[in-house]
């Protein structure tokens, strides 16, 4: 049954096939169809919806004659009545017979058709060998041969609903009218498709019907499609499973339809002693479970898909699918036609064809289902992965089907982290796993962190900034005298580098500095202020934590200067400040000097109050560890139930900060969980205070000598200049 020359109007190009050889392919298929029906068989109409074989063969010719022939001059019909019968729904072009009486049309006679779609041919062959002088005119030829071809499809549709209409389940034909063996295996599974702004819709110059353009933009969430359509054994598990009497698994409208129609199988389905039989184009043959089920109404799509817990997909889905990985489907074009839950619309931009053959689709474009792929019935080549067929979704007796979507999770994005985000979750877990949770202050230090740093130092309660400034103002002259030309300022942990500026500015022979800090916009700001403030001074920043020293960069020929102010040393565990020192010697070279900042031992309540002042900001920078956390590490600290402590260590001459769990709780970072209990703390500072013992020892057991020692006035702090 299947002809092959069905296949050539698919070639649009002119050139590769003669468009008379195409023609005669075409308009051969329908008569084909129709040899050895009986002249009854081609007149009765099954339903309103479908219409007689006669009707077919005649009106697809009219459509040449309306629309091409017609258009000449002087043009003579081959027989006026005929245009009123078999016109379908042109309203342009006048009256007609309506659908639902197609069957009555008893005059005229088969014989009298096929002489019409003769005479027809004749006039189309002579209009062809005349040539097309227009695009439009080459258009609506190959339209109304694509029309022919959806017309071979209706005809063997509504042949079938005839045949269904006996009680004695004729067979139409002793063969299925399709290729013998193009059902493709079942490949299992589905295929996750990404989305996002995908474009949709037919572009370019080969032919397409007007409601597959424009192409266009669409924005698709990620989706799964499944590689296979569904079968008729699923379809019988849904029946088994009550699926035509679960109103929950339906739509309302299609709800209604069930009861309305009793619904209880797909179209055709009859189940008797033997299971289930179907109508088919060979007659009455058993539902084969393997087979992709066939006559299924939108509305029953729908609650099959909800049953399996997935859903239907939209046209654009099924496209952009079909267009990134076509081999991974199953059946896209041979089968049945697939559901979508798209609504039969315009695409934006849609324009309608120009002339009568804009009434082709457009006015349809409402209450209706969009299907994609093509049918065993479609002709070879007819249809493509932009076609968009229709119907209403209460319909059934096309060659309709289901291949099923669903919802794909969104996957997180890839985020680069980096390397010290890596670092500061492992010593955060390693340090909440210690009996007293831990964690280095180093961390406080993000953006806002050294912001709150900065703010810390204006405040009343926190002398050493203040402190410390003035006594390098007063030694400026004294510290910078031994520098010598061309030295290099290596200050650690830098931050905003204000007190830098003091001693900047009684060494203006300095030929470099290099900042060197764990925080990277604090570092990066700052730097920038320094070299625009001092154009003559090279200016390195160096981003990086100063207990792990790489070599300097080779900068200046004069002596390098260590610069540690803010007792930032007393931040560091005792051995760490003893590592870091002699590390620092050994990259600072020989004849290094280094100029040391250190806080003094005074009493409590002095340090005390530096270390939570009434404001709050001590506090905050402390908690900023837990936002950071939070932020950085996706942990789940609750800022609320935790309480800033600070405290004096005397044995170990230092004031403490801790954050003091308010509650029991259980924190996560990532997969790890830790539990706190109410009043448990993490030790997140140590604020070594000294005197100038202790600076001595630390010091020579690093290899420096304390050179000088200068302590300011209460609350005093101490400069130390090592070498
Ligand atoms: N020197 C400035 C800032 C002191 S605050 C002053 O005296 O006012 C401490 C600074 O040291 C912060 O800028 C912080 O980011 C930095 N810091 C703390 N631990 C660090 C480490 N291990 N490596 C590098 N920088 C560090
Ligand atoms: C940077 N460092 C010396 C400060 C200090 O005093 O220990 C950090 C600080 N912690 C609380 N307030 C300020």
């Amino acid at each position: 049954m299947h002809d092959p020359a069905r296949t050539l109007v698919a070639q649009s190009a002119a050139s590769e096939f003669d468009l008379l050889e195409r023609y005669r392919a075409v308009r051969s298929a329908m008569p084909a169809l129709a040899r050895g029906l009986s002249s009854e068989d081609l007149a009765a109409q099954a339903m309103p919806d479908a219409s007689p074989g006669k009707w077919h063969l005649a009106h697809t010719s009219w459509f040449f004659e309306a629309m091409i022939l017609a258009a000449e001059d002087d043009y003579r019909p081959v027989d006026p009545r005929l245009q009123t019968l078999f016109n379908s729904y042109y309203e342009s072009l006048g009256q007609r017979v309506e659908r639902h009486e197609r069957g009555l049309m008893t005059r005229p006679c088969l014989d009298e058709v096929l002489a019409y779609r003769a005479e027809i041919d004749r006039r189309m062959e002579a209009r062809i060998a005349a040539g097309f002088d227009t695009k439009l005119e080459h258009y609506l030829f190959v339209l109304g041969m694509h029309h022919d071809q959806q017309h071979q499809e209706l005809f063997l549709m509504d042949l079938l609903a005839l045949m269904a209409c006996s009680p004695l389940d004729p067979a139409a034909y002793a063969e299925e009218p399709r290729p013998a063996g193009t059902r493709q295996q079942e490949r299992g599974g589905a295929t996750r498709f990404e989305g996002g702004l995908v474009e949709i819709g037919h572009g370019g110059d080969d032919f397409a019907f007007d409601n597959e353009g424009p192409r266009h933009k669409v924005w698709l969430e990620p989706f799964h499609l499944d590689h296979d359509l569904v079968t008729n054994g699923q379809w019988i598990e849904f029946i088994a499973d009550g699926g035509y009497r679960r109103p929950e698994l339906w739509l309302a409208d299609g709800w209604a339809t069930v009861k309305a129609e009793g619904w209880t199988a797909p179209l055709y389905w009859r189940e008797g002693d033997n299971g289930w039989t179907t109508m088919s184009l060979t007659g009455r043959i058993p539902v084969n479970p393997a087979a992709p089920v066939r006559h299924v109404s939108a509305w029953e799509a729908e609650a099959f898909a909800a049953w399996a817990g997935k859903r239907l997909p939209t046209e654009a889905e099924w496209e952009s699918a079909v267009a990134t990985a076509p081999a991974v489907f199953s059946n896209l074009f041979n089968e049945v036609w697939q559901h979508t839950s798209s609504t039969y619309a315009p695409y934006p931009g849609f324009k309608p064809t120009e002339g009568t053959a804009s009434e082709y689709n457009g006015k349809f474009m409402a209450s209706q289902r969009v299907m994609r792929g093509g049918s065993f019935a479609t002709p070879s080549g007819h249809a493509r992965r932009t076609y968009r067929n229709f119907f209403h979704p209460h319909q059934r007796w096309a060659f309709l089907g289901l291949r099923l979507a669903s919802d794909a999770p969104v996957m997180s994005k890839p985020r680069i982290e980096s390397v010290e985000t890596a670092r500061f979750r492992a010593e955060l877990i390693a340090g909440l796993s210690r009996p007293q949770k831990a964690v280095s202050p180093k961390w406080f230090y993000d953006t806002a962190g050294s912001e709150l740093f900065e703010d810390i130092t204006r405040l009343p309660e926190y002398y050493p900034t203040r402190q410390e400034a003035a006594l390098l103002r007063e030694l400026a002259g004294d510290l910078t005298a031994g520098f010598g030309d061309d030295a290099v300022l290596v200050e650690f942990g830098s931050g905003a580098s204000e007190k830098t500026r003091i001693l900047l500015d009684a060494a203006p022979s300095l030929g470099a500095y290099v900042p060197i800090d764990i925080s990277p916009d604090a570092l990066n700001a700052a730097a920038a202020s320094i070299a625009e403030a001092y154009p003559r001074l090279q200016v390195a920043p160096m981003v990086g934590d100063f207990l792990n020293l790489p070599p300097l960069p080779e900068l200046g020929r004069g002596r390098r200067i260590g610069f540690f102010p803010g007792s930032t040393i007393g931040n560091l565990e005792p051995d760490q400040a003893a590592a870091f020192l002699a590390n620092a010697r050994e990259r600072l070279g020989p004849n290094a000097l280094f100029i040391l900042g250190v806080d003094l031992v005074k009493d409590d309540a002095t340090l005390l109050a530096a270390y939570d002042d009434a404001q709050g900001v001590t506090a905050a920078f402390n908690k900023n560890l837990l936002v950071r956390a939070n932020r950085e590490l996706g942990a789940d600290l609750d800022l609320g139930a935790f309480a800033h402590e600070a405290r004096w260590n005397g044995e170990a001459s230092r004031i403490e900060m801790h954050l003091r769990a308010e509650r029991d709780m259980t924190v996560h970072i990532g997969s790890q969980v830790f539990a706190f209990e109410a009043g448990e703390t993490i030790h997140t500072e140590s604020s070594r205070k000294f005197t100038q013992s202790s600076v001595a020892a630390m010091a020579e057991a690093a290899g420096w000598r304390v050179a000088e020692f200068r302590a300011g006035p209460a609350p005093s702090v101490a400069l130390a200049v090592l070498a």
